[in-house]
């Protein structure tokens, strides 16, 4: 049986040329936002790494098929089925195996992201350590794979659902730099603030590139994760956030939901007791960290070219 990988015309050129390209994950789409913002969001942050001059590739699993790149009919497909499997690194064989449709995560994303050598991957809030670890054992494969796989995942940060001290911790002993992009506070998805910092503060997007560089020419090949903060105009204070996410964890835990469930289940609550107000910070954050997830992989292709 051979693997079968397609990538878009679009993607593939861009990637021989040597051009800016900026993977974008999946998962978000079908289990992370509702129908039909879903579709709005990821389409918005495909226009919006274009208009900074890079291609977007948003990466799925379609009848079995890896798919980098995909055109409006399957994205709107994508965002409007039930029954995508979430697939993070441990489904990826499964779904491809038996043919199924999937949503990759972040740490699925960056995988086939790696093997076709794109750089950047922009994303709302990473997976990481859950609140409870110390009954549930839950930690993100998102954390393994950045501590593993070289590719730089633009974010707000980590989900303010998670305990963002310990998912810190486990990024710092995995040996993932944690860059924050204007800011020193490390970011919690909705929240500006948390309280915890970053490693280290960059303010122009020509330094993160020289980290980047630095630990592609170091042979570091773990990813590394460039946190900004959600745009002031949606940011919500983190005081209004914990009441929406003690009653929606209060929920989870009398539904019994866990595992891979857990998160999906978590968004949805907190945008439902925040009248939506957390679905527009999310989806605003989405296409903010997709405009600097391009201009960093436009900074990279420039770099690339200089040092051919
Ligand atoms: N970012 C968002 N919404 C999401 C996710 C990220 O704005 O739904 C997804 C990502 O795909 C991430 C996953 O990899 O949530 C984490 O899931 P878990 O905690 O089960 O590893
Ligand atoms: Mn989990």
């Amino acid at each position: 049986m051979t693997i079968s990988f397609r990538t878009n015309d679009e993607v593939s050129e861009a990637l021989s040329k040597g051009h800016a390209v900026v993977a974008l994950e999946s998962t978000l789409i079908t289990h992370g936002l509702p129908w039909p913002e879903n579709l709005e969001t990821a389409k918005r942050a495909e226009a919006a790494v274009r208009a900074e001059g890079a291609v977007p590739c948003t990466i799925a699993i379609i009848d079995g098929q890896i798919r980098l790149g995909l055109n409006e009919q399957e994205l709107e497909a994508l965002a409007r089925t039930q029954r995508a499997r979430k697939v993070s690194r441990r489904d990826l064989a499964i779904a491809v195996a038996k043919g199924q449709t999937g949503a990759t995560t972040v740490a699925a994303t960056m995988i086939i992201a790696a093997q076709v050598g794109i750089e950047v991957f922009a994303t709302g809030g990473i997976g990481g350590v859950h609140r409870g670890v110390e009954h549930t054992m839950d930690v993100s494969a998102d954390l393994t794979e950045l501590g593993q796989t070289p590719v730089t995942v633009v974010c707000a940060g980590a989900k303010i659902i998670l305990d963002l001290p310990r998912t810190l911790e486990h990024l710092e002993t995995l040996g993932v730099p944690v860059l924050g992009y204007q800011t020193q506070a490390f970011p919690g998805f909705f929240c500006a603030q948390t309280g915890l910092e970053v490693d280290e503060r960059l303010d122009d997007v020509t330094d993160v590139a020289k980290v980047v560089v630095s630990q592609r020419e170091l042979g570091l090949n773990t990813g590394i994760l460039l946190a900004q903060q959600p745009p002031e105009s949606v940011a919500l204070p983190k005081a209004e956030v914990d009441t929406w996410l003690q009653r929606a964890l209060r929920e989870a835990s009398e539904a019994g939901v866990s595992g891979k469930e857990l998160t999906p289940f978590l968004l949805d609550a907190m945008a439902r007791h925040s009248d939506g107000r957390t679905l527009e910070a999310n989806t605003a954050l989405i296409r903010n960290n997709a405009r600097l997830g391009a201009q960093l992989a436009v900074q990279l292709a420039v770099h690339n070219v200089n040092a051919r």
